[in-house]
């Protein structure tokens, strides 16, 4: 049996992936800042990607409420979902697949992105040591007021309304955004969620908000077609737990019982080192898992293809190098350099930085 290489197809639910390099969820802050709608500049950038086995969506906030920094794109509104439907038709036209990732920010907000200007909500009233981009500055988040236990079942709902919205506009599955410190994150953990009613208190508790949403995206989505996003080692956003591979282990078990397609998992700190704690161990918590695998932080050409050969991993989500390669597979398949990164063009404004990097091809004509 020859053993498997970035290049090789996956399956994932029903879906035939044609390489095992993916494209991960990048916030770009370039929606329209009327409504946060997406428009054709985000089409032709998603579709300029296509070739990756899988595109994830930047995140995109389920509620007007969700929201956390300026100009992310929602998926809540008619005006939005007609906007995502022209990025789902491009990237399909180059016969790529797109998956839409649902967020909820929590606490990680300012009560000026909020509407009406209210506070942000959390599992409990405690700020996030944390900063967000208003729109004009970076600015503390502002501190949240905990969610109603009478309230949950709205915020489920949310979900549940955006997991339909995702299938109006097109999309091939969805991923649930549980990392990174927003608002799924902060309930499973004992540093921002100090409640005292079902959904908090024990690692039960602390998961219901998690699996509530699960249960509601299955009814909206085949399993298969549904993706879950975790970061149990990072404490992106200023998030603290006492104990992250008790807490994971147990959510880890839980998702693969649902029989979720695919866990994407942040291997260290988001965005930094994939050094983990002292007896931390990420191995022991993707065990738990008995589908698709997909792992993303750090990852080079050489660090992927071990992976994918014999390292336990079956897709890998690169992100900075997708920012800057939107032929990406191409350049890896040929082990071709790559082009730097502009980082004063991450977050915000228009082609520059977004839709203006080369390919190979057109580098090489230009030159
Ligand atoms: C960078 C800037 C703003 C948001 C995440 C959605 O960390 C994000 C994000 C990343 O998951």
């Amino acid at each position: 049996m020859t053993k498997p290489t970035l290049f090789d197809t996956l399956s994932l639910g029903d879906l035939s992936l044609p390489n095992r390099i993916v494209m991960a969820p990048l916030t770009r802050n370039r929606a329209l800042p009327d409504g946060d709608v997406p428009h054709a500049l985000n089409a032709e950038y998603y579709a300029q990607r296509a070739s990756a086995g899988l595109i994830i969506s930047e995140a995109s906030q389920i509620s007007a409420e969700g929201k956390g920094y300026a100009w992310t794109p929602g998926i809540y509104s008619d005006a939005q979902v007609d906007g995502w439907r022209q990025i789902t038709d491009a990237v399909h036209a180059k016969d790529g697949r797109i998956f839409i990732q649902l967020w909820h920010v929590g606490r990680i907000s300012h009560t000026s992105l909020q509407p009406n200007g209210q506070s942000p909500v959390a599992p409990t009233a405690l700020a996030a040591e944390a900063q967000t981009f208003d729109g004009t500055a970076f600015v503390s988040t502002s501190k949240p007021r905990a969610l109603e236990t009478s309230e949950m079942s709205r915020v489920v709902d949310d979900y549940r309304k955006a997991a339909i919205n995702a299938k109006k506009a097109g999309f091939d599955g969805i991923e649930l955004h549980a990392a990174n410190g927003y608002l799924l994150d902060q309930f499973l953990r004992d540093g921002a969620n100090k409640r005292s009613d079902a959904y908090g208190g024990s690692i039960e508790n602390r998961s219901r908000l998690l699996f509530e949403v699960l249960d509601a995206l299955t009814e909206v989505w085949p399993a298969g077609r549904i993706g879950v996003r975790l970061s149990p080692f990072s404490h992106a956003n200023a998030l603290e737990d006492s104990d992250p591979q008790a807490t994971f282990s147990y959510v880890v078990k839980k998702i693969s019982d649902l029989g979720i397609g695919y866990l994407h998992m942040v291997e260290g700190e988001t965005g930094g080192t994939r050094d983990l704690p002292e007896g931390a161990s990420i191995a022991a918590i993707r065990a738990q898992f008995k589908g698709v695998y997909m792992a993303n932080n750090g990852y080079d050409q050489e660090l992927a293809a071990n992976a994918v050969d014999g390292g336990g991993v079956d897709l890998v989500a690169f992100g900075r190098a997708f920012i800057a390669n939107p032929d990406l597979v191409e350049r890896l398949a040929q082990s071709a350099g790559l082009n730097d990164l502009d980082p004063t063009t991450l977050y915000g404004g228009g082609a520059e930085g977004y839709t203006d990097y080369p390919t190979q091809t057109e580098k090489a004509a230009a030159a």
